[in-house]
Protein backbone atom coordinates (compact mmCIF):
# COMPACT_ATOMS: atom_id res chain seq x y z
CA UNK A 1 0.00 0.00 0.00
CA UNK A 2 1.47 3.61 -0.97
CA UNK A 3 0.16 4.73 2.46
CA UNK A 4 2.55 8.26 1.97
CA UNK A 5 1.63 8.90 -1.76
CA UNK A 6 -0.42 11.78 -2.46
CA UNK A 7 -2.40 12.08 -5.36
CA UNK A 8 -4.40 15.31 -6.53
CA UNK A 9 -8.06 15.37 -7.22
CA UNK A 10 -7.25 16.36 -10.57
CA UNK A 11 -5.34 13.37 -11.53
CA UNK A 12 -8.04 11.12 -9.63
CA UNK A 13 -10.66 12.40 -11.87
CA UNK A 14 -8.43 11.64 -15.05
CA UNK A 15 -9.50 7.97 -13.87
CA UNK A 16 -13.57 8.17 -14.54
CA UNK A 17 -14.64 4.99 -16.91
CA UNK A 18 -14.84 1.36 -17.42
CA UNK A 19 -11.64 1.22 -18.69
CA UNK A 20 -9.38 2.93 -15.52
CA UNK A 21 -11.99 3.66 -12.93
CA UNK A 22 -10.37 5.26 -9.37
CA UNK A 23 -12.65 6.16 -6.74
CA UNK A 24 -11.82 8.43 -3.13
CA UNK A 25 -13.47 6.73 -0.26
CA UNK A 26 -12.49 8.29 3.09
CA UNK A 27 -9.48 10.29 1.88
CA UNK A 28 -7.56 7.26 0.52
CA UNK A 29 -7.37 6.30 -3.36
CA UNK A 30 -8.56 2.93 -4.68
CA UNK A 31 -8.22 1.42 -8.34
CA UNK A 32 -11.59 -0.67 -8.28
CA UNK A 33 -11.21 -0.97 -12.30
CA UNK A 34 -10.87 -4.74 -11.88
CA UNK A 35 -13.20 -4.96 -9.31
CA UNK A 36 -16.20 -3.62 -10.78
CA UNK A 37 -17.81 -6.99 -11.86
CA UNK A 38 -17.35 -8.67 -8.84
CA UNK A 39 -18.86 -5.86 -6.59
CA UNK A 40 -21.43 -7.23 -5.43
CA UNK A 41 -23.67 -4.12 -5.60
CA UNK A 42 -22.89 -4.17 -9.51
CA UNK A 43 -20.91 -2.06 -11.49
CA UNK A 44 -22.72 1.15 -12.03
CA UNK A 45 -23.23 2.16 -9.05
CA UNK A 46 -19.25 2.56 -8.77
CA UNK A 47 -19.55 3.80 -12.01
CA UNK A 48 -21.22 6.94 -10.89
CA UNK A 49 -18.44 7.80 -8.83
CA UNK A 50 -15.55 7.17 -11.35
CA UNK A 51 -13.01 9.72 -10.88
CA UNK A 52 -14.99 11.50 -7.69
CA UNK A 53 -15.12 10.81 -3.82
CA UNK A 54 -17.73 8.05 -3.33
CA UNK A 55 -17.43 8.42 0.40
CA UNK A 56 -20.91 9.54 1.18
CA UNK A 57 -22.46 7.01 -1.18
CA UNK A 58 -20.07 4.39 0.24
CA UNK A 59 -20.69 4.95 4.28
CA UNK A 60 -24.18 4.11 5.28
CA UNK A 61 -24.05 0.46 2.87
CA UNK A 62 -20.72 -0.67 3.65
CA UNK A 63 -18.88 -1.94 7.07
CA UNK A 64 -15.90 0.68 7.33
CA UNK A 65 -13.07 -1.49 6.52
CA UNK A 66 -14.94 -3.29 3.72
CA UNK A 67 -12.79 -1.84 0.69
CA UNK A 68 -10.05 -2.62 2.44
CA UNK A 69 -10.29 -6.31 2.82
CA UNK A 70 -11.94 -6.71 -0.15
CA UNK A 71 -8.96 -4.71 -2.92
CA UNK A 72 -5.45 -6.26 -3.37
CA UNK A 73 -3.41 -3.49 -1.69
CA UNK A 74 -1.42 -2.37 -4.89
CA UNK A 75 -4.92 -1.10 -5.51
CA UNK A 76 -4.65 1.47 -2.63
CA UNK A 77 -3.07 3.80 -4.51
CA UNK A 78 -2.31 6.81 -1.73
CA UNK A 79 -3.78 9.42 0.12
CA UNK A 80 -5.76 12.37 -2.32
CA UNK A 81 -4.66 16.05 -1.28
CA UNK A 82 -7.83 17.10 0.46
CA UNK A 83 -7.97 20.63 -0.94
CA UNK A 84 -7.54 19.72 -4.72
CA UNK A 85 -10.83 17.36 -4.57
CA UNK A 86 -14.29 18.96 -5.97
CA UNK A 87 -16.67 18.00 -4.15
CA UNK A 88 -19.51 16.13 -5.60
CA UNK A 89 -22.56 18.05 -6.13
CA UNK A 90 -25.77 16.32 -4.82
CA UNK A 91 -28.86 17.50 -6.38
CA UNK A 92 -31.46 18.35 -3.99
CA UNK A 93 -34.82 17.19 -5.38
CA UNK A 94 -38.23 18.95 -4.95
CA UNK A 95 -38.93 15.64 -3.02
CA UNK A 96 -35.74 15.89 -0.73
CA UNK A 97 -36.29 19.16 0.22
CA UNK A 98 -40.03 18.14 1.33
CA UNK A 99 -38.78 15.48 3.63
CA UNK A 100 -35.99 18.16 5.21
CA UNK A 101 -38.77 20.17 5.93
CA UNK A 102 -40.87 17.55 7.28
CA UNK A 103 -37.33 16.45 9.61
CA UNK A 104 -37.40 19.91 10.28
CA UNK A 105 -41.01 19.66 11.90
CA UNK A 106 -40.99 16.16 13.63
CA UNK A 107 -42.84 16.80 17.36
CA UNK A 108 -40.34 17.17 20.18
CA UNK A 109 -39.39 13.90 21.53
CA UNK A 110 -41.62 14.81 24.90
CA UNK A 111 -44.45 14.33 22.70
CA UNK A 112 -43.42 10.83 21.54
CA UNK A 113 -45.62 8.51 23.81
CA UNK A 114 -44.83 4.90 22.26
CA UNK A 115 -42.78 3.45 20.28
CA UNK A 116 -45.66 2.80 17.16
CA UNK A 117 -44.65 6.70 17.50
CA UNK A 118 -41.19 6.67 16.20
CA UNK A 119 -42.27 4.23 13.27
CA UNK A 120 -45.08 6.90 11.85
CA UNK A 121 -42.45 9.87 12.28
CA UNK A 122 -39.52 7.45 10.60
CA UNK A 123 -41.74 6.70 7.88
CA UNK A 124 -42.29 10.40 7.14
CA UNK A 125 -39.13 11.71 7.65
CA UNK A 126 -36.47 9.05 6.70
CA UNK A 127 -35.00 8.88 3.07
CA UNK A 128 -37.61 6.97 1.07
CA UNK A 129 -34.42 4.37 0.15
CA UNK A 130 -33.56 3.63 3.97
CA UNK A 131 -37.63 3.59 4.88
CA UNK A 132 -37.51 1.39 2.29
CA UNK A 133 -34.69 -1.10 3.12
CA UNK A 134 -35.74 -1.31 7.21
CA UNK A 135 -39.53 -1.57 7.05
CA UNK A 136 -39.63 -3.95 4.55
CA UNK A 137 -39.65 -7.55 5.01
CA UNK A 138 -40.36 -11.31 3.02
CA UNK A 139 -42.47 -11.84 0.09
CA UNK A 140 -46.00 -10.58 0.75
CA UNK A 141 -44.89 -9.53 4.41
CA UNK A 142 -47.57 -11.76 6.12
CA UNK A 143 -44.81 -13.49 8.97
CA UNK A 144 -43.55 -9.35 9.61
CA UNK A 145 -47.60 -8.49 10.60
CA UNK A 146 -48.17 -11.88 12.46
CA UNK A 147 -44.92 -10.98 14.56
CA UNK A 148 -46.87 -8.47 16.05
CA UNK A 149 -50.17 -9.66 15.80
CA UNK A 150 -49.22 -12.96 18.19
CA UNK A 151 -49.16 -10.74 20.96
CA UNK A 152 -52.41 -10.18 20.57
CA UNK A 153 -53.60 -13.54 21.22
CA UNK A 154 -51.77 -13.21 24.61
CA UNK A 155 -54.28 -12.17 27.26
CA UNK A 156 -53.32 -10.85 31.28
CA UNK A 157 -54.47 -13.14 34.27
CA UNK A 158 -53.76 -10.35 36.84
CA UNK A 159 -53.40 -10.99 40.44
CA UNK A 160 -54.84 -8.87 42.70
CA UNK A 161 -54.27 -7.31 46.28
CA UNK A 162 -50.73 -7.66 45.77
CA UNK A 163 -48.27 -5.43 47.74
CA UNK A 164 -46.86 -3.10 44.49
CA UNK A 165 -45.34 -0.62 46.08
CA UNK A 166 -42.15 -0.91 44.45
CA UNK A 167 -41.78 -3.26 41.69
CA UNK A 168 -38.22 -4.17 39.52
CA UNK A 169 -38.51 -5.24 36.34
CA UNK A 170 -34.44 -5.55 35.81
CA UNK A 171 -33.24 -9.01 35.08
CA UNK A 172 -29.97 -11.02 34.21
CA UNK A 173 -29.27 -12.10 30.54
CA UNK A 174 -26.84 -14.37 30.07
CA UNK A 175 -25.32 -13.82 33.42
CA UNK A 176 -25.47 -10.21 32.84
CA UNK A 177 -27.79 -7.78 34.94
CA UNK A 178 -29.78 -5.57 32.52
CA UNK A 179 -32.69 -2.71 33.77
CA UNK A 180 -35.43 -4.37 31.71
CA UNK A 181 -36.00 -8.14 30.50
CA UNK A 182 -34.76 -6.58 26.82
CA UNK A 183 -31.77 -6.30 24.66
CA UNK A 184 -31.18 -4.16 21.68
CA UNK A 185 -30.85 -6.58 18.90
CA UNK A 186 -28.73 -6.64 15.47
CA UNK A 187 -29.93 -4.57 12.66
CA UNK A 188 -27.37 -3.23 9.81
CA UNK A 189 -26.75 -0.18 8.10
CA UNK A 190 -27.23 2.02 11.02
CA UNK A 191 -25.89 5.23 8.72
CA UNK A 192 -28.43 4.54 6.54
CA UNK A 193 -31.17 6.18 9.20
CA UNK A 194 -28.42 8.56 10.68
CA UNK A 195 -25.08 9.73 10.68
CA UNK A 196 -23.67 8.30 13.68
CA UNK A 197 -25.58 5.18 13.14
CA UNK A 198 -25.10 2.08 15.71
CA UNK A 199 -23.03 4.47 18.22
CA UNK A 200 -26.72 5.73 18.95
CA UNK A 201 -27.63 2.77 20.17
CA UNK A 202 -24.21 2.26 22.16
CA UNK A 203 -24.75 5.32 24.05
CA UNK A 204 -27.97 4.89 25.02
CA UNK A 205 -27.34 1.45 26.07
CA UNK A 206 -25.28 2.99 28.57
CA UNK A 207 -27.66 5.40 30.09
CA UNK A 208 -30.32 3.01 30.49
CA UNK A 209 -28.12 -0.21 31.70
CA UNK A 210 -29.55 -2.54 28.52
CA UNK A 211 -27.27 -5.02 26.34
CA UNK A 212 -26.74 -3.86 22.75
CA UNK A 213 -26.39 -6.72 20.43
CA UNK A 214 -23.57 -5.33 17.59
CA UNK A 215 -24.54 -6.57 13.99
CA UNK A 216 -21.74 -8.12 11.38
CA UNK A 217 -23.04 -5.66 9.24
CA UNK A 218 -23.03 -2.75 10.89
CA UNK A 219 -22.03 0.75 9.53
CA UNK A 220 -19.70 1.70 12.43
CA UNK A 221 -16.77 -0.65 12.50
CA UNK A 222 -16.65 -3.20 15.36
CA UNK A 223 -13.98 -1.65 17.14
CA UNK A 224 -15.74 2.00 17.05
CA UNK A 225 -18.78 0.37 18.64
CA UNK A 226 -16.79 -1.42 21.27
CA UNK A 227 -14.85 1.50 21.75
CA UNK A 228 -17.55 4.10 22.47
CA UNK A 229 -18.95 1.74 25.41
CA UNK A 230 -18.56 2.72 28.66
CA UNK A 231 -16.65 0.76 31.34
CA UNK A 232 -18.20 -2.46 32.22
CA UNK A 233 -21.19 -2.28 29.61
CA UNK A 234 -22.07 -5.40 28.70
CA UNK A 235 -22.29 -5.72 24.75
CA UNK A 236 -22.76 -9.30 22.51
CA UNK A 237 -22.22 -9.98 19.21
CA UNK A 238 -24.62 -10.99 15.97
CA UNK A 239 -22.76 -13.06 13.66
CA UNK A 240 -23.11 -13.68 9.87
CA UNK A 241 -20.53 -17.06 9.19
CA UNK A 242 -18.34 -16.17 5.78
CA UNK A 243 -17.66 -18.45 3.39
CA UNK A 244 -13.85 -18.07 3.98
CA UNK A 245 -14.02 -19.34 8.03
CA UNK A 246 -10.25 -17.54 8.62
CA UNK A 247 -12.14 -14.59 8.50
CA UNK A 248 -15.27 -15.48 10.76
CA UNK A 249 -12.28 -16.80 12.96
CA UNK A 250 -10.28 -13.56 13.54
CA UNK A 251 -13.56 -11.41 14.20
CA UNK A 252 -15.00 -14.06 16.54
CA UNK A 253 -11.21 -14.11 18.31
CA UNK A 254 -10.96 -10.56 17.81
CA UNK A 255 -14.57 -9.89 19.67
CA UNK A 256 -13.79 -11.74 22.57
CA UNK A 257 -11.10 -10.13 22.95
CA UNK A 258 -12.37 -7.19 23.16
CA UNK A 259 -14.80 -8.06 25.72
CA UNK A 260 -17.90 -9.37 23.85
CA UNK A 261 -20.47 -11.62 26.33
CA UNK A 262 -22.22 -13.39 23.82
CA UNK A 263 -21.96 -14.55 20.37
CA UNK A 264 -25.42 -15.02 18.54
CA UNK A 265 -25.19 -17.43 15.72
CA UNK A 266 -27.58 -16.26 13.14
CA UNK A 267 -29.11 -19.09 11.01
CA UNK A 268 -32.08 -17.98 9.62
CA UNK A 269 -30.25 -16.28 6.48
CA UNK A 270 -28.24 -19.24 4.28
CA UNK A 271 -30.06 -16.58 2.20
CA UNK A 272 -31.14 -13.13 2.02
CA UNK A 273 -35.26 -13.52 1.70
CA UNK A 274 -36.68 -11.09 -1.37
CA UNK A 275 -37.83 -7.99 0.51
CA UNK A 276 -39.60 -6.31 -2.23
CA UNK A 277 -40.06 -2.91 -0.78
CA UNK A 278 -36.24 -2.59 -0.90
CA UNK A 279 -36.50 -4.29 -4.50
CA UNK A 280 -38.70 -1.82 -6.11
CA UNK A 281 -36.73 1.02 -4.55
CA UNK A 282 -33.91 0.19 -6.08
CA UNK A 283 -35.20 -0.70 -9.44
CA UNK A 284 -36.93 2.45 -9.57
CA UNK A 285 -33.85 4.56 -8.70
CA UNK A 286 -32.47 3.28 -12.32
CA UNK A 287 -32.99 5.63 -15.09
CA UNK A 288 -34.02 2.32 -17.36
CA UNK A 289 -32.50 3.36 -20.56
CA UNK A 290 -29.19 3.39 -18.67
CA UNK A 291 -29.73 -0.08 -17.36
CA UNK A 292 -30.18 -1.48 -20.56
CA UNK A 293 -27.75 0.35 -22.32
CA UNK A 294 -25.50 -1.40 -19.31
CA UNK A 295 -26.88 -5.14 -20.41
CA UNK A 296 -25.62 -7.90 -18.61
CA UNK A 297 -23.12 -5.46 -16.66
CA UNK A 298 -26.05 -3.51 -15.32
CA UNK A 299 -26.94 -3.60 -12.00
CA UNK A 300 -28.73 -6.80 -10.83
CA UNK A 301 -32.33 -5.83 -10.13
CA UNK A 302 -33.22 -8.52 -8.35
CA UNK A 303 -31.33 -7.53 -5.58
CA UNK A 304 -32.07 -4.80 -2.93
CA UNK A 305 -29.76 -2.96 -0.39
CA UNK A 306 -29.52 -6.18 1.49
CA UNK A 307 -29.52 -8.80 -0.52
CA UNK A 308 -26.41 -6.99 -2.74
CA UNK A 309 -24.04 -7.03 -0.12
CA UNK A 310 -25.07 -10.68 1.86
CA UNK A 311 -23.21 -12.66 -0.31
CA UNK A 312 -20.41 -13.46 1.85
CA UNK A 313 -22.42 -15.02 3.83
CA UNK A 314 -22.49 -19.33 4.31
CA UNK A 315 -25.04 -21.11 3.28
CA UNK A 316 -23.45 -24.24 3.84
CA UNK A 317 -23.21 -23.67 6.91
CA UNK A 318 -24.76 -26.35 9.38
CA UNK A 319 -25.07 -28.47 12.79
CA UNK A 320 -21.56 -29.70 12.31
CA UNK A 321 -19.80 -26.44 12.35
CA UNK A 322 -20.98 -25.85 15.75
CA UNK A 323 -17.87 -27.68 16.84
CA UNK A 324 -15.81 -25.78 15.47
CA UNK A 325 -17.11 -22.91 16.78
CA UNK A 326 -16.52 -23.84 20.07
CA UNK A 327 -13.25 -24.90 19.25
CA UNK A 328 -12.19 -21.23 18.60
CA UNK A 329 -13.58 -19.35 21.41
CA UNK A 330 -15.18 -19.96 25.40
CA UNK A 331 -18.13 -17.29 24.56
CA UNK A 332 -21.55 -18.47 25.28
CA UNK A 333 -22.92 -19.34 22.07
CA UNK A 334 -26.45 -18.77 21.09
CA UNK A 335 -28.51 -19.73 17.86
CA UNK A 336 -30.24 -16.62 16.42
CA UNK A 337 -33.44 -17.73 14.37
CA UNK A 338 -34.48 -21.03 15.64
CA UNK A 339 -38.40 -21.35 14.47
CA UNK A 340 -39.41 -24.76 15.67
CA UNK A 341 -38.87 -27.16 18.95
CA UNK A 342 -36.98 -29.80 17.52
CA UNK A 343 -34.19 -27.52 16.52
CA UNK A 344 -34.14 -25.94 19.85
CA UNK A 345 -33.64 -29.44 21.43
CA UNK A 346 -30.82 -29.74 19.33
CA UNK A 347 -29.53 -26.37 20.69
CA UNK A 348 -29.47 -27.89 24.33
CA UNK A 349 -28.23 -31.24 24.00
CA UNK A 350 -25.36 -29.57 21.66
CA UNK A 351 -24.67 -27.75 25.12
CA UNK A 352 -25.43 -24.06 23.59
CA UNK A 353 -26.08 -21.40 26.07
CA UNK A 354 -29.54 -20.50 24.46
CA UNK A 355 -31.61 -19.98 21.14
CA UNK A 356 -33.08 -17.01 19.87
CA UNK A 357 -36.74 -17.95 18.39
CA UNK A 358 -37.27 -15.56 16.02
CA UNK A 359 -37.66 -15.21 12.26
CA UNK A 360 -36.05 -12.10 11.79
CA UNK A 361 -38.31 -9.69 12.07
CA UNK A 362 -39.98 -11.06 9.26
CA UNK A 363 -37.62 -11.06 6.55
CA UNK A 364 -36.71 -14.37 5.91
CA UNK A 365 -39.28 -17.19 5.36
CA UNK A 366 -42.60 -15.97 4.80
CA UNK A 367 -45.22 -17.81 6.78
CA UNK A 368 -42.48 -18.53 9.41
CA UNK A 369 -44.73 -18.49 12.75
CA UNK A 370 -44.31 -15.35 15.15
CA UNK A 371 -41.34 -15.65 17.86
CA UNK A 372 -43.86 -16.03 20.92
CA UNK A 373 -45.69 -19.04 19.57
CA UNK A 374 -42.53 -20.82 19.02
CA UNK A 375 -41.77 -20.11 22.37
CA UNK A 376 -45.10 -21.75 23.54
CA UNK A 377 -43.93 -24.86 21.62
CA UNK A 378 -40.26 -25.19 22.80
CA UNK A 379 -40.75 -24.43 26.97
CA UNK A 380 -43.16 -27.30 26.29
CA UNK A 381 -41.79 -29.61 24.13
CA UNK A 382 -37.99 -29.01 26.35
CA UNK A 383 -39.99 -29.99 29.69
CA UNK A 384 -41.68 -32.93 28.04
CA UNK A 385 -38.37 -34.38 26.87
CA UNK A 386 -35.39 -33.31 28.90
CA UNK A 387 -37.58 -31.84 31.89
CA UNK A 388 -36.44 -28.41 31.47
CA UNK A 389 -38.47 -25.55 32.99
CA UNK A 390 -38.30 -21.39 31.78
CA UNK A 391 -36.86 -19.05 32.44
CA UNK A 392 -33.43 -21.53 32.92
CA UNK A 393 -30.57 -20.31 33.50
CA UNK A 394 -28.35 -22.59 31.41
CA UNK A 395 -30.58 -22.48 28.58
CA UNK A 396 -31.84 -19.36 28.10
CA UNK A 397 -35.14 -18.70 25.69
CA UNK A 398 -35.11 -14.96 24.00
CA UNK A 399 -37.66 -14.17 21.36
CA UNK A 400 -37.76 -10.97 19.15
CA UNK A 401 -39.75 -9.19 16.52
CA UNK A 402 -43.04 -7.48 16.55
CA UNK A 403 -42.26 -6.05 19.60
CA UNK A 404 -43.82 -2.29 20.41
CA UNK A 405 -45.03 -2.61 24.10
CA UNK A 406 -43.82 -3.39 27.53
CA UNK A 407 -46.98 -5.91 27.50
CA UNK A 408 -45.79 -7.57 24.58
CA UNK A 409 -42.35 -8.33 26.22
CA UNK A 410 -43.95 -9.10 29.90
CA UNK A 411 -46.17 -11.72 28.04
CA UNK A 412 -42.63 -13.30 26.22
CA UNK A 413 -41.06 -13.28 30.14
CA UNK A 414 -44.22 -15.14 31.43
CA UNK A 415 -44.54 -17.45 29.31
CA UNK A 416 -40.79 -18.80 29.77
CA UNK A 417 -38.17 -15.92 27.47
CA UNK A 418 -35.46 -14.58 29.66
CA UNK A 419 -35.21 -11.08 27.65
CA UNK A 420 -36.81 -9.87 24.55
CA UNK A 421 -34.96 -8.21 21.30
CA UNK A 422 -36.16 -5.32 19.76
CA UNK A 423 -35.00 -4.24 16.61
CA UNK A 424 -36.64 -1.88 14.29
CA UNK A 425 -38.16 0.63 17.22
CA UNK A 426 -34.50 1.46 18.38
CA UNK A 427 -33.82 2.41 14.37
CA UNK A 428 -36.55 4.61 13.83
CA UNK A 429 -36.19 6.28 16.78
CA UNK A 430 -32.25 6.94 15.93
CA UNK A 431 -33.04 7.64 12.58
CA UNK A 432 -35.03 10.69 13.60
CA UNK A 433 -33.77 11.94 16.63
CA UNK A 434 -30.12 10.02 17.21
CA UNK A 435 -29.22 8.41 20.52
CA UNK A 436 -31.86 10.51 22.66
CA UNK A 437 -34.33 9.08 20.72
CA UNK A 438 -33.48 5.33 21.98
CA UNK A 439 -33.43 7.41 25.19
CA UNK A 440 -36.45 8.29 24.75
CA UNK A 441 -37.59 4.51 23.80
CA UNK A 442 -36.26 3.18 26.52
CA UNK A 443 -37.97 5.27 28.90
CA UNK A 444 -41.19 4.82 27.43
CA UNK A 445 -40.65 0.93 28.26
CA UNK A 446 -39.97 1.93 31.84
CA UNK A 447 -42.92 3.93 32.52
CA UNK A 448 -44.72 0.57 30.63
CA UNK A 449 -43.10 -1.62 32.50
CA UNK A 450 -43.52 0.27 36.12
CA UNK A 451 -46.98 0.63 35.29
CA UNK A 452 -47.82 -3.02 33.60
CA UNK A 453 -45.77 -4.77 36.72
CA UNK A 454 -48.31 -3.10 39.28
CA UNK A 455 -51.70 -3.83 37.39
CA UNK A 456 -50.29 -7.24 36.94
CA UNK A 457 -49.47 -7.77 40.46
CA UNK A 458 -46.00 -8.85 39.76
CA UNK A 459 -43.45 -7.15 41.94
CA UNK A 460 -40.31 -8.41 40.22
CA UNK A 461 -39.35 -10.37 37.23
CA UNK A 462 -39.47 -13.90 38.90
CA UNK A 463 -43.50 -13.26 39.57
CA UNK A 464 -43.70 -13.13 35.70
CA UNK A 465 -45.01 -16.72 35.27
CA UNK A 466 -47.18 -18.05 32.90
CA UNK A 467 -50.49 -18.14 35.50
CA UNK A 468 -50.51 -14.37 34.49
CA UNK A 469 -51.09 -15.12 30.85
CA UNK A 470 -53.83 -16.86 28.46
CA UNK A 471 -51.86 -17.87 25.79
CA UNK A 472 -54.68 -20.84 24.76
CA UNK A 473 -55.40 -19.21 21.17
CA UNK A 474 -51.44 -18.63 20.36
CA UNK A 475 -51.52 -21.72 18.06
CA UNK A 476 -54.57 -20.35 16.19
CA UNK A 477 -53.77 -18.54 13.09
CA UNK A 478 -57.74 -17.88 12.92
CA UNK A 479 -58.97 -16.24 15.91
CA UNK A 480 -61.04 -12.47 15.29
CA UNK A 481 -58.34 -10.21 17.53
CA UNK A 482 -59.16 -6.40 17.77
CA UNK A 483 -56.83 -4.52 15.12
CA UNK A 484 -53.95 -2.41 16.71
CA UNK A 485 -55.21 0.87 15.06
CA UNK A 486 -51.12 2.61 15.94
CA UNK A 487 -49.73 -0.41 14.28
CA UNK A 488 -51.85 -0.78 11.50
CA UNK A 489 -51.71 2.92 10.14
CA UNK A 490 -47.80 2.65 10.12
CA UNK A 491 -47.84 -0.52 8.52
CA UNK A 492 -47.50 0.35 4.91
CA UNK A 493 -49.35 -1.88 2.07
CA UNK A 494 -47.35 -3.80 -0.86
CA UNK A 495 -47.88 -2.04 -4.22
CA UNK A 496 -47.73 -3.61 -7.79
CA UNK A 497 -45.05 -2.77 -10.20
CA UNK A 498 -46.21 0.22 -12.21
CA UNK A 499 -46.19 1.18 -16.25
CA UNK A 500 -43.37 3.48 -16.99
CA UNK A 501 -43.95 6.76 -17.78
CA UNK A 502 -43.88 7.82 -21.02
O1 LIG B 1 -32.20 -8.46 7.51
C1 LIG B 1 -31.26 -7.94 6.92
O2 LIG B 1 -31.43 -6.98 6.15
C2 LIG B 1 -29.94 -8.49 7.12
O3 LIG B 1 -29.78 -9.26 7.99
C3 LIG B 1 -28.81 -8.16 6.24
C4 LIG B 1 -28.02 -9.18 5.73
C5 LIG B 1 -26.99 -8.89 4.86
C6 LIG B 1 -26.73 -7.59 4.49
C7 LIG B 1 -27.50 -6.58 5.01
C8 LIG B 1 -28.53 -6.86 5.88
Amino acid sequence: MNAEKLISGQEVAKHNSRESCWIIVHGKVYDVTEFLDEHPGGSKIILKYAGKDATEEYEPIHPPDAITTNLPPEKHLGLVEPSTVEKVQVKITDEEKARQERVANRPPLDEILNLHDFEAIARQTMPEKAWAYYSSAADDEITTRENHAAYHRVWFRPRILVDVTKVDWSTKILGYKSSMPVYITATALGKLGHPDGELNLTRAAAKHGVIQMIPTLASCSFDELVDAARPGQVQFLQLYVNKDRSITKRLVQHAEKRGIRGLFITVDAPQLGRREKDMRMKFEAEDPSEVSKAGSRGVDRSQGAARAISSFIDPGLNWKDLEWFRSITKMPLILKGVQRWEDALKAYDLGLAGVVLSNHGGRQLDFARSGVEVLVEVTEYLKRHRGLTFPNEKFQLFVDGGVRRATDVIKAIALGATAVGIGRPFLYAFSSYGSEGVERALQILHDEFEMNMRLLGARSVADLAPDLVDASNIHSHLVAVPSDKLYESNYESMRHARLRDT
